[in-house]
């Protein structure tokens, strides 16, 4: 299976809540979106849901600066989210 994230990288504009629309296509297989900064705190947890289902996560604002997303249940799953 191919398990993995279908873009690298996002963009979301500096100091405003955003919806990040996440589309886990895995059947029976449970994925989620959690945003990191660089150090490693978590920014935000989107909620797991498992596959087909869709969520729209209500991300709050967040700084300029770039951070990374990561899948909590598959941890090679990670891309990278510019802030600006
Ligand atoms: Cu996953």
């Amino acid at each position: 299976m191919n398990i993995q994230f279908d873009t690298d990288h996002l963009e979301a504009p500096a100091g405003q809540a955003f919806v990040l629309e996440f589309d886990n296509n895995d059947p029976g297989v449970p994925h989620n979106v959690e945003i990191k900064d660089a150090k490693g705190a978590s920014m935000f947890k989107g909620q797991i849901i498992t596959g087909p289902a869709k969520a729209a996560y209500q991300v709050p604002a967040l700084a300029a600066g770039t951070y990374m997303f990561v899948c909590d249940v598959h941890p090679t799953m990670t891309g990278t989210l510019t802030i600006k």
